[in-house]
């Protein structure tokens, strides 16, 4: 049987690889072999183009190469760990995927959607994840989770108003499509959001 696949979203500190172990743990609990991995990254190639993504020092990138480095990584990814894991029967959790690019290009550039939606299906044929939750908190909150860690990426210093537009697209996408995306309350305390994350995660380890 093909593996399940779950991605986390949200914006900015909203707690996705906090919870990204606790899921892994509730998983593998169930005796369930699952594979954790991220956007953009999940192999060599890909985490080269994350750590080009994430450099401030470098000369500006235009919004377009942005976003076909997005598909650049996430189409080596997919190829090289994502779809062999799901044949293989593993389940595979992911740190963000498709739904940022949607949100951050899409919402926080402004890009065209349509653009975006023309390289998910070049890119990702039928590929969809299974279930998707998506962390919400008010931007304030992530930021401020956040502003805990060291020196800020190239993301990390956009203004407020870009991940308000992020968290907008985002809870656009879940309204959208609530069959597959489970909106998590993150602004509660650790243990509150990981009791939701239980309750979206155990009718699936039922199956
Ligand atoms: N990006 C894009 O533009 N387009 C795309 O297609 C993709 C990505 C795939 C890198 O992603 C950047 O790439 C990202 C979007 C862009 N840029 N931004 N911003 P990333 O996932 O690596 O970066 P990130 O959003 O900055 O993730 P993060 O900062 O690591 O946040 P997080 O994983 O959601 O949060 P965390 O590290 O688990 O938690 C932050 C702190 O809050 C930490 O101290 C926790 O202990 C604490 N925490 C967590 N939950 C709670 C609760 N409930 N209460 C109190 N404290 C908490």
């Amino acid at each position: 049987m093909a593996g399940q696949f779950i991605t986390l979203e949200g914006g900015e500190g909203v707690g996705k690889t906090t919870n990204l172990n606790f899921i892994q743990e509730l998983l593998e609990a169930n005796d369930i072999s699952v594979l954790v991995t991220r956007e953009p990254g999940g192999t060599e190639l890909a985490e080269s183009i994350r750590q080009l993504l994430l450099d401030k020092e470098q000369e500006a990138i235009s919004e377009q190469t942005e976003l076909l480095m997005m598909f650049a990584a996430r189409a080596q990814h997919i190829k090289h760990v994502i779809q062999p894991a799901l044949e293989w029967g593993t389940w595979v959790l992911c740190d963000r995927f498709t739904d940022a690019t949607y949100a951050y290009q899409g919402g926080g550039r402004n890009m065209d959607v349509t653009a975006i939606n023309w390289l998910e299906n070049f890119v990702q044929g039928e590929l969809r994840p299974d279930l998707t939750l998506l962390l919400d908190a008010p931007t304030e909150i992530g930021i401020k989770r956040a502003s805990h860690r060291g020196e800020l990426d190239r993301f990390e210093l956009e203004k407020m108003e870009f991940f308000e537009r992020v968290r907008h697209a985002y809870l656009g996408i879940a309204e959208a499509q609530p069959d597959r995306v489970k909106v998590v309350d993150a602004s509660v305390d650790l243990e509150a959001v990981q009791a939701q994350i239980k309750s979206i995660i155990s009718p699936l380890l039922k199956g």
